[in-house]
């Protein structure tokens, strides 16, 4: 098949899932065209069957703000009749979907028909899309798409709750490469990290209000002061210099440590022996995801769809929202006895085994023959 994809091609979950899929598709022989502002961070490495098709904004002193969606529209219509692309399937709703929407109407006028499938992901739902300057156009731009699909149960609900959508939504969860995140650690990494052995807790994120760093922060205050331990932050985002100013004023400053946005996450997941996820709202949780696949315990909120990946004494823990006491005692109990850690991380892996890629990817090639 020959697919149009368009994402984010930032850090952001939504982003990374998006390429990857573009990229196991590609494996399977199918022509991929990725669509977006900026070369996606994981689409590294050359591929003969992998296009980047870059969106370029022109700027014009009338515009306080260049029309993205616009341009956006025109490279989609542009792409899709210059490759032969069967299928366009979009990743975050805004704007995307509305500019496939747009797109669409335009390949219909010169007799091309193009499947849409918007692929919900979390914020353009649960923060940004129900917000009433983007609602109806997000409403409309949905009930548009052939299909529509969500990353978890949870955001599924949650669409019908925020939305006027009388469509049905599958749920296809995200899903990682268990093979390439289950590497053995690197000692001499271990030890730049932890030179005492100290237990090393890593949280990953793009550092937004909705992940609540200040409660990874304080977490980590709590264990350290019960097993030392070292705190490795990953990401970037507009609350990193907040965080990074609560750890200023700590004494244990020097244990906790900000590595800024990294791209070979699978380097870095396997070196930790906790992963801590205490968002407000998670619709899936690909970050966490990850770290199972890296033989990590999660120790995270009970929000949104996080129940889904992370199973409750099993793969790790959960605790209610801003409850940093029960998540330090979680986090102890995997951490102070040796077998308990090894059962956790032995069943971290077979949970993140369960989304695979070789599972996930083959239900969205299902969903792609079925519209054409
Ligand atoms: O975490 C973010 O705010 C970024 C956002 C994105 O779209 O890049 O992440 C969302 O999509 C990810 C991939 O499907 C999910 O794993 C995240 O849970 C989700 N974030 C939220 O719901 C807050």
């Amino acid at each position: 098949m020959n697919i149009a994809i368009v994402c984010y091609p930032t850090f952001g979950g939504s982003g990374v899932l998006a390429t990857e899929l573009g990229k196991a598709l590609a494996d399977k022989g199918h022509n991929i065209h990725f669509i977006t502002y900026q070369q996606p961070v994981r689409l590294s490495g050359f591929k003969a069957n992998v296009f980047y098709h870059e969106v370029r904004v022109p700027t014009y002193p009338l515009f306080d703000f260049p029309p993205y969606e616009t341009a956006l529209a025109s490279t989609m219509v542009d792409v899709i009749s210059n490759n032969d692309i069967e299928l366009l399937h979009v990743h975050y709703a805004i704007p995307h979907a509305s500019a496939a929407y747009m797109a669409k109407q335009i390949l219909a006028k010169e007799g091309k028909r193009i499947p849409v499938i918007t692929t919900l992901h979390g914020t353009d739902i649960t923060l940004v899309g129900r917000d009433k300057t983007y609602r109806p156009v997000v409403t409309f731009s949905m009930m548009e798409s052939d299909v529509l699909t969500a990353v978890s149960q949870n955001l599924k609900e949650e669409t019908y709750r925020n939305f006027d959508i009388k469509k049905d939504i599958e749920v296809i969860h995200n899903f990682v490469d268990v093979k390439r995140f289950n590497k053995k650690p690197v000692d001499a990494f271990k030890k730049l990290l932890a030179p005492k052995g100290e237990k090393i807790i890593v949280h990953a994120s793009n550092f937004r209000k909705v992940k609540r760093v200040e409660d990874v922060i304080n977490t980590f205050l709590l264990i350290n002061k019960e097993i030392p331990a070292t705190l490795v932050l990953i990401g970037d985002g507009p609350e990193r210099p907040f965080a990074e100013s609560l750890c200023r004023d700590c004494v244990t400053n020097h244990q906790i440590k900000f590595l800024g946005k990294q791209e070979q996450m699978e380097d870095i997941l396997p070196l930790a022996d906790l992963f801590l996820l205490t968002s407000e709202y998670e619709s899936f949780g690909l970050a966490a995801l990850e770290a199972m696949a890296a033989e990590v315990p999660v120790i995270s909120t009970n929000a949104g769809g996080l129940p889904e990946i992370n199973i409750n004494g099993y793969s790790g823990y959960m605790s209610n929202v801003g409850d940093v006491d029960d998540m330090c005692k979680n986090a102890l109990a995997i951490l102070k006895d040796k077998p308990t850690h090894d059962l956790f991380k032995a069943n971290a892996l077979a949970q993140a085994k369960k989304f695979d890629i070789s599972n996930i990817v083959p239900m969205y090639e299902k969903l792609y023959q079925g519209l054409l």
